[in-house]
């Protein structure tokens, strides 16, 4: 039953069908046939590349090989491929930072609406069914709301819950510290605020948290994770940008993958940010969360 989340490959290639047609089938039609790719083949590629939400200059960057290095229609595939696969290997391939031997404490951020207190509740029950005690604080003291969400979310998950209504997030953070150090938890995941109203507190509240969890339990902070809505594409990384810039963001989770054109933005993200996308959310319910797999990935959106 632990294998319940491992959703084999015809799941993926089912979440990344809209994806693939963007990023990958249409670009193949439009060659298949030719002998070479010419200058208007190129101006497609670069279209339908940038549509699919890769970055400008990643595009610029791939057209301008294609070109250099003469690739032909029937090998374009092939190029193509690789160069994805490159991209998502150098920015890592790895699942989340987890040491058996300490609690491991995971922050995470994003703006509103991107799914952090979604992800938190998957991730949660994902963690339980693998034996590991988890222990969520409602550090969102921000939203009204907010915490009785989480608290739904901690109860189907089988996960234990440190809130307080309108007290500072820090505080938040300190007592769920101390209970998963006296009460031997593994895990610890920290929800945030997603406002972007006021950077300036956004990025304090986040710092005194880093603070508050530096102090008493060092060495402790596995990951930072952002989430990222994949329906925004390169918009999300935009509006992202306060987090990439001032907190330290060790990885990121894609969620809403599920339906949208726009899955190349884990490439964007990889290529602008060498950022590695470890999660994936493909649904709204409590199991639609997998391990990203960059190769998979790939594979998925050429098959
Ligand atoms: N289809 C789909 N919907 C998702 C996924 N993840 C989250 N959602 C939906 O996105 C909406 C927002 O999710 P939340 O988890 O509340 O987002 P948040 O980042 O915590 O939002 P704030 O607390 O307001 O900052 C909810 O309606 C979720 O059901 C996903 O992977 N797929
Ligand atoms: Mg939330």
């Amino acid at each position: 039953m632990f294998n319940f989340f491992k959703k084999n490959s015809d799941d993926l290639k089912t979440v990344v069908t809209k994806t693939s047609e963007t990023l990958v089938k249409n670009i193949l039609n439009f060659v298949s046939g030719s002998d070479e790719i010419d200058e208007l083949a190129l101006e497609e590629i670069e279209t339908n590349l940038i549509k699919a939400d890769l970055g400008v200059d990643f595009v610029v960057e791939l057209t301008d090989k294609i070109r250099e290095r003469k690739i032909k229609p029937s090998n374009l595939k092939d190029f193509l491929k690789e160069e994805f696969k490159t991209i998502l290997n150098e920015a890592g391939n790895s699942a989340l930072k987890y040491d058996e031997n300490r609690l491991n404490i995971y922050y995470v951020v994003g703006i509103n609406g991107a799914g952090k207190t979604t992800l938190i509740g998957k991730l949660a029950n994902k963690m339980r069914l693998e034996g590991k005690k988890v222990l969520i604080a409602a550090g969102d003291t921000f939203r009204a709301a907010a915490e009785e969400q989480l608290e739904v979310w901690a109860q189907r998950a089988g996960a234990d819950i440190v809130r307080h209504d309108k007290i500072d997030s820090a505080a938040v953070v300190y007592e769920a510290i101390e209970k998963a150090q006296n009460e031997n938890y593994n895990v610890l995941l920290v929800d945030t605020a997603g406002r972007l109203q006021n950077k300036f507190n956004l990025i304090e509240e986040l710092k005194k948290i880093r603070a508050v969890t530096d102090k008493k339990a060092p060495g402790c902070l596995s990951e930072t994770i952002l989430v990222l809505d994949a329906n925004l594409g390169q918009n999300g990384i935009s509006q992202a940008k306060v987090f990439l810039e001032s907190v330290n963001v060790t990885s990121c989770a894609m969620t809403k993958l599920d339906g949208t054109a726009k899955g190349g933005v884990i490439l964007g993200v990889a290529k602008e940010f060498k950022l590695p996308t470890k999660l994936i959310g493909v649904g709204e319910k409590i199991e639609d969360i997998q391990d990203f797999d960059s190769n998979a990935f790939v594979d998925a959106l050429f098959s």
